[in-house]
């Protein structure tokens, strides 16, 4: 396929809406429109990324979190019922009948989100990642669409993720705009390397957030159904009930490697100067640090 019909054929499988591109089969503009109006309780919790970043992770974490039928294995909900996504609808929830404290999920910019938020109503857990092993996750992502394996071409693709022609639009533009918001939503901010490094300061610093107290043992239970190697084997968190012409199973996994630096096994040296350069132009002026690898340890 040649990039005219690459490009063509990736513009199909999105809308765009409010500057903002969305994965067409579970949204649509009115869906998008209506979130703005969605009433919000204090106590509802969101869980607020940009693709890639960690969401089935944390969406495993915050549910495990709250629900002690999901720690002792009694319950067997997916997780897209448990914390449903606000502008996508996969199973179409009642988010009215919802009984508190409500879990959602959301890939949207601030200036999508639920108005009364801006006046710090709810509680957002924004999980980010460093762009780089996002690109390469959205990459392999895109991969498990049907039909699209065998054409997708790394590099066009890596123009399309710093363009923002993805779904859920411009790394860069989410992670400014929410990091710059900050002070008018109630906020917590976790990097998916620091739940790496050490997941179970991460629980600890979720738990402290939504107000929960579970003794030693109800974290040790979270910490451990939540570590990648569990998560690996879980058909939920793999997304395996969706059907085959959405996902095909066949070519990976959803939860496919989990670690910090896979752009080095994906990007050439003249690539990765190149995102870094753009990184520069486009984030230099925050003070936003990110792990590139960790085992460097290095945030620049
Ligand atoms: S999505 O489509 O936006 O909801 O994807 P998202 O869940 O945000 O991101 C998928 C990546 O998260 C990794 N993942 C994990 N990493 C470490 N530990 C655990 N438990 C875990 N669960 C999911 C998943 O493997 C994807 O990253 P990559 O780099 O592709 O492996």
């Amino acid at each position: 396929m040649d990039r005219d019909a690459l490009e063509e054929t990736l513009d199909a499988l999105m809308f765009k809406h409010k500057g903002l591109y969305f994965e067409a089969i579970h949204s649509s503009p009115k869906l998008v429109d209506a979130v703005e109006h969605m009433e919000i309780r204090d106590s509802d919790v969101f869980i607020l990324t940009y693709p890639k970043s960690g969401t089935v992770w944390t969406q495993q974490i915050v549910s495990l979190i709250f629900n002690e039928g999901h720690r002792n294995g009694t319950e067997h909900v997916k997780n897209i019922v448990r914390a449903p996504w606000i502008e996508y609808d996969f199973n179409n929830a009642d988010f009215k009948s919802r009984p508190s404290p409500r879990l959602f999920s959301s890939h949207l910019p601030y200036y999508l989100m639920p108005k009364d938020m801006r006046f710090r109503m709810g509680k957002i857990i924004y999980v980010y990642r460093n762009p780089k092993d996002v690109l390469v996750s959205f990459y392999h992502f895109y991969n498990l669409i049907p039909n699209l394996k065998s054409v997708m071409n790394w590099k066009i693709f890596m123009e399309r993720f710093i363009s923002g022609k993805v779904f859920g639009g411009s790394w860069f533009d989410h992670v400014r705009g929410w990091y710059t918001l900050k002070e008018d939503f109630n906020m917590l901010f976790v990097t998916y390397e620091e739940m790496k490094k050490d997941l179970r300061s991460a629980v600890l610093k979720i738990c402290k957030f939504v107000g929960i107290n579970l003794d030693e043992k109800a974290i040790d239970i979270v910490v451990e159904k939540a570590t990648f190697k569990n998560m690996k084997h879980d058909p939920i968190a793999n997304y395996r009930f969706l059907p085959s012409d959405l996902v095909d199973h066949s070519k990976g996994d959803f939860v496919r490697k989990g670690i910090v630096g896979d752009w080095k096994n994906m990007m050439t040296v003249a690539q990765s100067e190149m995102f870094d350069k753009v990184y520069k132009e486009k984030m230099g002026d925050l003070p936003i640090n990110f792990v590139w690898d960790l085992n460097e340890e290095d945030a620049s």
